[in-house]
C-alpha cells in the first residue's frame, strides 16, 4: 500500500453519478489503459462513466474498448456542447498543451475536474488532483485507489490497468517497475489478468509497415558521445515509403537502447508539417525531462519529449550537443566528487 492520501480523490469520485473521463492528445498505453480501468471501475459501482478522447484511438489498444468504442473530439470541445456530466477525471497528463481540445471546456464546465497524474510538470488543470511523480503510471495510482477505495476489480478493469502499467514501465523492465508496481501486478493477476495475452495485444499484432518503419529506423541509427548517445530519425519519406503511420513509432526508440554501451537515446520523427517531433529515453544518469525543457518540451527523468521547428539536421545537432554538454557536465561533477 503507498502513503499517498486517496481521500479528497475518493471522495470526488464516490460523489460522481456521471463521470467523463479523459486524457492528453496522442494518447498512449498508459492513458487508455487508465481510462478504461477508470470507466469499468466506475460501471463495477453503478455509476455511469464514458470516455471521450482528445485524438483517435490508435487500433493497437482497441482491444481495451471491446465493448464501447470511445468518443473522439479533436476540436474545441466547448461547440459538442456536452451535458449530462457531473465529474471530470482527466489521466496521465496536467498541462494545457496536451490538452488543448478539452481545456476551455475543463475552464468553464463549473464541474469537479480530477486530475490523476505522475508526470514532472503540472500546471494546475483540476479542482482535486492527485499527483504522484514516483508512481510508474497512473494505471498503478488507478489500481491504488481501487485498494483504497475499497473496491474489487473485474477482470477487465484489471486487464486495462495492467495493461497501463505494463506499457508505462516497458513491459516491467524499466527503472520505475518497483515493488509498488508489481504489488499492484499481483493484484491485478489475482483479479483475473492474463499477462500472456495482454502482452500479445499490446506486442504481437504489429503490421508489416510498423516491422518495414522499424528497419528504416535501425537503419538511420548513428552513435554520439564515445558510444553513449543512439540516435534514429525517421523522415516523412520513410512513412510514405513503408505506408506507415505515425502512431507506428511506438516503442521504436527502445530498441538502439540494447547497445551495452547506450545511456541516452533519441529519436527524431519529421512530421507531416515539417517540424521535429524528438523522444528522449536514458537508461540511468542523464535526466532527459531536463534536457527536453531546454526545447519547450518535457516528461520524466528516463523518457520524455519535445517539438522542434526546422528540419532534421539542425534538430539533431542541437539535441546531440545538450546531450553532450549534459554528459561532461556529468563527468565534471563526478571528478568534482572524487577529489
Ligand atoms: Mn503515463
Amino acid at each position: 500500500m503507498s502513503s499517498i492520501d486517496f481521500s479528497e480523490a475518493l471522495d470526488c469520485l464516490k460523489k460522481a453519478q456521471s463521470v467523463l473521463i479523459s486524457c492528453h492528445v496522442r494518447p498512449d498505453g498508459d492513458s487508455l489503459g487508465s481510462a478504461a480501468g477508470m470507466a469499468q471501475m466506475l460501471a463495477g459501482q453503478g455509476k455511469s462513466a464514458e470516455i471521450i478522447l482528445p485524438s483517435e484511438l490508435p487500433d493497437r489498444y482497441a482491444f481495451l474498448f471491446e465493448q464501447e468504442q470511445p468518443r473522439v473530439i479533436e476540436d474545441d470541445w466547448r461547440r459538442a456542447q456536452l451535458a449530462g456530466f457531473d465529474t471530470v477525471v482527466i489521466v496521465d497528463t496536467s498541462v494545457r498543451a496536451q490538452l488543448e481540445p478539452q481545456f476551455e471546456f475543463l475552464k468553464s464546465c463549473n464541474l469537479p475536474v480530477l486530475v490523476i497524474d505522475h508526470h514532472l510538470e503540472s500546471e494546475n488543470i483540476g479542482t482535486v488532483e492527485l499527483l504522484d511523480r514516483s508512481a510508474s503510471a497512473v494505471g498503478l495510482m488507478v489500481a491504488e485507489l481501487a485498494e483504497a477505495w475499497p473496491v474489487e476489480l473485474s477482470a477487465a478493469a484489471a486487464k486495462a490497468l495492467f495493461t497501463a502499467i505494463a506499457s508505462d514501465t516497458g513491459w516491467f523492465r524499466f527503472p520505475n517497475a518497483d515493488s509498488r508496481t508489481y504489488h499492484q501486478a499481483w493484484r491485478l493477476l489475482q483479479a483475473g489478468v492474463r499477462p500472456t495475452e495482454v502482452y500479445s495485444s499490446l506486442y504481437m499484432r504489429a503490421s508489416v509497415a510498423k516491422v518495414r518503419l522499424m528497419g528504416r529506423a535501425l537503419d538511420s541509427l548513428e552513435l554520439f558521445c564515445e558510444g553513449r548517445l543512439a540516435c534514429m530519425s525517421l523522415l516523412k519519406e520513410d512513412f510514405r515509403q513503408t505506408q506507415a503511420v505515425h502512431a507506428e513509432t511506438e516503442g521504436l526508440i527502445n530498441e538502439s537502447l540494447r547497445i551495452g554501451s547506450v545511456i541516452a537515446a533519441v529519436m527524431l520523427t519529421e512530421d507531416e508539417n515539417g517540424s521535429i517531433r524528438v523522444n528522449f529515453r536514458s537508461k540511468r544518469q542523464i535526466n532527459v525531462a531536463r534536457i527536453a525543457e531546454r526545447f519547450g518540451g518535457g516528461g520524466h527523468k528516463l523518457a520524455a519529449g519535445a517539438q522542434l521547428a526546422g528540419g532534421i539536421a539542425q534538430a539533431k545537432e542541437k539535441i546531440v550537443s545538450a546531450i553532450r554538454e549534459e554528459f561532461s557536465r556529468r563527468a565534471k561533477s563526478a571528478d568534482d566528487s572524487d577529489t
